[in-house]
């Protein structure tokens, strides 16, 4: 029989490429070319699965493009690049890399949110501009974290790792807003407080939010919802773009009516909308928030072990529609 055929759609460790290579016909992509959506669908004729990552689109056209298709493993934990829906109906299984980024996407939301409150980007570039002349009592002044609130948007895995730090680390008052509640003994070790939207903008003094992309949360945090905010508050954003109105959010920090952001992911990435570009008070950072070598070594291997488990009839580590298992004969 045959080995199945795969796509690796980008580049990616070699060492994962040569394990995909010992159960699969592998095409891959070593000049790491990001695929448009013809060049998808005929790169993934013939494939039984597909490694991929946030840049690939998976929809109903991809998928009946190419009907042979079975597995389609995404190297991220986010899965909004995904018709998950168009997946189930036809039987193709989702996966994603749950877990193994947790603690790693946590540090860079905790860093990311301190250097926003304690303003070191703006700070590192006043200093490399040859700026840095004297001393003064007001320079660069910013919020204190320790003992702040954070308030915590999405409390899932991520966000409870990010709520840990602050409880745990730095005396912070954690509340928090979720589609659904934390157990009371995932609440009482962290102190953290369920509260409505509302009472969570009004109250934060440091808003992460780490919640999944969908059409409900699009532009969850627009102008409406930055006006409830505290003009000395801080937003940090490591979730999606398109969860945060960047035009809204940049005509916010611009006058002022929040004190600044934190940004690792913008809407239409890698383009950044120009108004963000030209303020100061903000820090903006590539979508690096898992971008450690461990952990993408992780998440690579994760999205491998899926993709080889679904395809050679076992179980596959990380599901995201398990429904559709056992997987149809190819
Ligand atoms: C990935 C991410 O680097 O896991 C996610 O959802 O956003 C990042 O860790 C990115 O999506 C590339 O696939």
């Amino acid at each position: 029989m045959s080995r199945p055929a795969v796509l690796v759609a980008r580049a990616v460790f070699p060492e994962t490429v040569a394990r995909l290579r010992e159960h699969f016909d592998v095409e891959d992509n070593p000049g790491d070319i990001i695929f448009t959506k013809p060049q998808l669908i005929e790169r993934l004729h013939g494939k039984a699965g597909a490694f991929t990552t946030g840049s690939e689109r998976i929809d109903a056209q991809v998928l009946d493009a190419n009907p042979q298709l079975r597995v389609v493993a995404n190297m991220a934990v986010g899965y909004n690049n995904f018709d998950v829906e168009a997946c189930t109906a036809r039987g193709v299984l989702a996966t994603n890399t749950p877990d193994v980024l947790t603690e790693t996407t946590a540090d860079f939301g905790f860093a990311l949110m301190m250097a926003t409150a304690r303003r070191m980007a703006e700070s590192e570039h006043f200093l490399r501009r040859g700026e840095w002349t004297r001393w003064a009592y007001d320079m660069f002044t910013g919020s204190d974290v320790h003992g702040a609130t954070l308030g915590i948007l999405g409390m899932g895995r991520i966000g409870q790792a990010i709520a840990r730090r602050g409880a745990l680390g730095f005396g912070m008052k954690v509340i928090y807003h979720n589609r659904s509640r934390l157990a009371a003994e995932q609440e009482a070790p962290l102190g953290a407080r369920y509260v409505d939207k509302a009472t969570l903008l009004r109250e934060a003094d440091h808003l992460v939010l780490v919640l999944p992309y969908s059409a409900s949360s699009h532009h969850a945090i627009g102008a409406a919802e930055l006006a409830q905010m505290k003009p000395t508050a801080t937003l940090t954003n490591v979730a999606r773009g398109g969860i945060v109105d960047d035009a809204a959010l940049a005509v916010a920090l611009r006058e002022r009516r929040i004190a600044a952001a934190g940004l690792d992911v913008f809407e239409g990435e890698p383009q950044v909308h120009p108004d963000l570009l030209t303020l100061p008070n903000v820090v903006l950072t590539p979508h690096i928030a898992s971008a450690t070598v461990a952990t993408r070594r992780a998440m690579a291997e994760l999205a491998a072990d899926n993709l080889i488990a679904a395809l050679s009839g076992g179980k596959p580590p990380a599901p995201i529609n398990p429904q559709v298992l056992p997987l149809r004969p190819a």
